[in-house]
């Protein structure tokens, strides 16, 4: 039985024990993230430092090169996700195509992420994060990774924040884990975690404000109106971890510039509206439940909306 404080490893091996046919194959897989995101934050807590020992992209002290922690994520994530054998493709933010590891040939899953998602707010101090998403492996090509989102096997995040947590869910419900950095464990701080039904606060970027159309302008007027609180990170792994905790909604809206939005469907909207949604939440373009599109292209962008439940469904009568 899950009790705060248990940690995620052995979180992982009792939720394996719960599917008699359960290969462990799904349970290594995560183990393999569970461990990349450790270092990530290892190295995300000392970005502050890369000024000191040399601009992140410049040289250290030691004359080393002091690399992007965007790029070095990214390293992180392959090196530890292809170590694990677990995986037959993995698709990334910062790759045009996908990779195949050497050992992954006998791989059951695929797995899109963003590595360092945020990464412009290092360099002043905002939280950031890691997105996941796996799929099975069926076809051994691009298109397994070209699955509607509701299809996922397990998503997640790791929010390097004031603390670093890592929140995901295999499809039966979601639970959130805190760093203990003291013995390298994360441990289980928010069990079985359920969106609020409406919350007071909504999460957009007003800057696009005059590139909106006509009703949701008018819908944001009316939250105003109501004394609704705009709270806006610019961190998409920040924001929407609010809102999962908090309620409300967090949206990025297609707009007269982004007809499609900015956010990636695999790696960012598909596995933040898989865990939305696990928590009772809901999850829509604003035309259609994003978990399922059925995906054309590894980056592709559409809109989101993602939240509470009353607060989505209010948004879809005021849009349409
Ligand atoms: P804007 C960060 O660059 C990001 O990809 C997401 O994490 C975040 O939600 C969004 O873009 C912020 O975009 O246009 O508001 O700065």
């Amino acid at each position: 039985m899950a009790h705060i404080g248990m940690d995620l490893n052995r979180f992982i091996l009792e939720e394996e024990r719960k599917h008699p046919n359960a290969t462990g194959s799904l349970s290594l897989a995560l183990t393999a993230v569970e461990t990349a995101t450790k270092i990530i934050a290892s190295h995300v807590g000392k970005a502050g430092l890369a000024n000191v020992l040399g601009r992140a992209g410049g040289v250290n002290v030691q004359g080393e090169e002091v690399q992007k922690l965007d790029v070095l994520s990214n390293e992180i994530m392959i090196q530890h996700l292809s170590d694990s054998g677990q995986f037959y493709a993995l698709a990334s933010e910062e790759l045009e195509e996908p990779i195949f590891p050497e050992n992954g040939k006998d791989g059951r899953y695929v797995i899109a992420f963003d590595p360092l998602d945020g990464s412009s707010n290092i360099d002043v101090n905002v939280s950031i994060g890691t997105i996941f998403s796996i799929h099975k492996k069926i076809t051994g090509t691009v298109e397994d990774f070209l699955q509607e989102g509701y299809k996922q096997v397990a998503a997640g995040y790791v929010l390097y924040g004031s603390s670093t947590m890592l929140v995901y869910s295999t499809g039966n419900g979601v639970n959130g884990f805190t760093l203990d950095p003291s013995v390298g464990l994360f441990l289980l701080s928010h069990p079985d975690i359920k969106i609020p039904e409406r919350g007071k606060i909504y999460s957009l970027n007003e800057g696009n404000y005059l590139k909106w159309d006509e009703k949701l302008k008018q819908y944001i007027n009316a939250l105003k109106e109501k004394g609704s609180s705009s709270r806006y990170i610019g961190s998409m792994v920040a924001d929407v971890h609010r809102t999962l905790i908090k309620g409300g909604f967090f949206a990025y809206p297609a707009d007269e510039k982004n007809k499609n939005g900015k956010l990636r469907l695999l790696y960012e909207v598909a596995p933040m509206s898989f865990l939305v949604e696990h928590a009772d939440g809901k999850a829509t373009t604003g035309k259609e439940d994003t978990l399922k599109i059925k995906p054309e292209s590894l980056h592709q962008r559409v809109p989101i909306f993602l939240g509470s439940k009353a607060n989505i469904e209010e948004i879809l009568s005021s849009l349409n």
